[in-house]
């Protein structure tokens, strides 16, 4: 399983071995470089910045830490370690070997997912390619930048499975990859938080707290597949995926850290004072988290799902953990508690739990989301200030499933459309919070430096010091 990094696309899959595969894939590599020039990160493409690539698969020391100018980063194919003996653990074909090919009648829901995976990964790095003009510091540039890169391995990865396993089409899926774009009108990204904008560095730490956070809940389902390829490559992109919750969790921290530490300071609590001292108040912050979360919420697609049933059934989708639970893991009659809105209230009604799969999963989802919650309001608490940051009800704002067109207020209150219409600006990011958040992004890149509005991190990257030149511009 060791990577060679002597080949055009450093990989651990003996891509060598297979060279009809190996020029496919070269082939899409110029287009991939060509997108990402373009449609990557802006002003930092010739900057030798401090990113760690992955070296080996194996939990311990896989990476490597040094100065790489983001073109040249070794994208490449790394699929965690095959397990012997493996079967299958879960729905219809339980107990059976895992596959190492495409089952030929599970070849198109196989794709799709896939595709939607993959799709995500370069639209995210679309969206967040202004970001590097603003950065807070030369710190926090070089964490968007290993996440950018990142998520380009990941879409890597995908386009792996789509050349090796899908043959034409899989190539196909491949070039549209580069061909759509987040929010494109002609050409959108496939699935809506994907199409959003991330104008500004609250948008991203949220961003990357809230739904990188769905790339973990779902790229843990896929870690289960039945189809082995499938599961290999989404147990190692978890691995990097930890990393970019961590930027999106001790970001946020950082900007409630610095903002109470001025509320203490001018001793107010009054949003304006605030903001005139050029840090985020409280409130806004909580606008911001309702908004991410709710957009995030609706990736995980409707509570009652013949989508996700059949994903199950047939082995392609596992459940969050889903060796580690304790059943049949065919759920053939069992029922899941799922949450809708009947005559002006919400009720929480039994479903049968195959259909109620997407609806469990955004179950797990949210309370890992309350755990950063948890913790910032612990800082909030520290700092003696009498306020809470809180996760929205799972009906607030939802534009997928059965909440949708439903207001919900974030107490789980269910209003008239009226009552929704005038209220929502105290609850979303308005036009005006934009414009006040984007007032303060005034790049910062002295080494060791940060913008106003956010506190140091409490270490460097890689045992560095906190005034490491972590980005260097040519
Ligand atoms: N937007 O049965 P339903 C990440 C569609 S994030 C637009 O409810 P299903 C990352 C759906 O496609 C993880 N359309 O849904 C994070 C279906 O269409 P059709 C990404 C949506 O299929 C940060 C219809 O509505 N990975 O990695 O059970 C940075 C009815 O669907 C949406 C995956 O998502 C939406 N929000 O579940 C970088 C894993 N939701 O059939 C990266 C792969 C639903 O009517 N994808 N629809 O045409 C899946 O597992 C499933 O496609 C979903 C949807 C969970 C997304
Ligand atoms: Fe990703
Ligand atoms: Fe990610």
């Amino acid at each position: 399983m060791s990577i060679d990094y002597s080949a055009r696309i450093p990989n651990n899959v003996a891509l060598s071995d297979n060279r009809r595969l190996q020029r496919a894939l070269e082939s899409w590599q110029p287009n991939y470089l060509r997108w990402w020039r373009e449609l990557g990160p802006e002003g930092t493409q010739d900057s030798d910045v401090y990113l760690r690539t992955a070296i080996s698969v194996e939990s311990d020391g896989w990476a490597n830490f040094g100065y790489v100018k983001m073109p040249e980063y070794r994208w490449g194919i790394f699929l965690a370690a095959p397990q012997a003996e493996l079967t299958i653990a879960f729905g219809d074909h339980r107990g059976a070997p895992v596959w190492q090919e495409v089952p030929g009648e599970y070849r198109s829901p196989l794709r799709r997912l896939i595709v939607t995976q993959g799709d995500t990964e370069p639209a995210s790095v679309e969206q967040q390619r202004h970001l590097g003009h603003t950065c807070p510091s030369l710190y926090d540039l070089r964490n968007l930048l290993q996440v950018n890169v990142e998520e380009g391995r990941h879409l890597w990865a995908m386009v792996y499975l789509l050349h090796a396993y899908f043959g034409r089409d899989g190539r196909e899926e491949a070039d549209a990859m580069l061909e759509r774009h987040a929010g494109d009108p002609d050409k959108p990204r496939i699935l809506g938080a994907f199409n959003e904008k991330t104008p500004h560095w609250l948008a991203f730490f949220m961003f990357t707290y809230f739904t990188d956070r769905d790339g973990k809940y779902q790229l843990a389902t896929l870690a289960e597949s039945g189809f082995d390829p499938l599961a290999r490559t989404c147990q190692f992109m978890l691995t990097e995926e930890a990393h970019h919750m961590f930027v999106g969790e001790t970001g946020i921290m950082r900007m409630v850290q610095r903002t109470c530490e001025i509320m203490n300071e001018l001793k107010t609590d009054d949003p304006e004072r605030i903001r005139a001292s050029g840090v985020i108040d409280l409130p806004t912050l909580q606008r911001f988290v309702n908004f991410h979360f709710s957009v995030s919420l609706d990736l995980f697609g409707q509570e009652r799902s013949t989508n996700a049933a059949t994903y199950f059934t047939t082995g392609l989708k596992g459940r969050y953990h889903e060796t580690r639970i304790e059943d049949d893991h065919r759920l053939l009659d069992t029922t899941w508690p799922v949450s809708m809105c009947k005559e002006g209230a919400i009720v929480c009604e039994e479903q049968p739990a195959l259909l109620a799969l997407n609806e469990r999963l955004r179950d797990d989802y949210i309370v890992d989301c309350q755990r950063g919650l948890n913790r910032w309001n612990r800082e909030i608490e520290k700092q003696g200030i009498d306020y809470r940051l809180m996760l929205p009800h799972r009906g607030f704002n939802r534009r997928i499933g059965a909440f949708t067109d439903v207001g919900v207020a974030p107490d789980g209150q269910v209003l008239t459309p009226d009552a929704w219409a005038r209220q929502t600006h105290d609850w979303l990011p308005s036009d005006e919070d934009h414009a006040f958040v984007m007032s303060l992004m005034q790049p910062v890149t002295e080494p060791g430096k940060m913008a106003s509005w956010i506190a140091p991190p409490s270490r460097g990257i890689h045992g560095q010091p906190l005034d490491f030149d972590y980005v260097k511009f040519p």
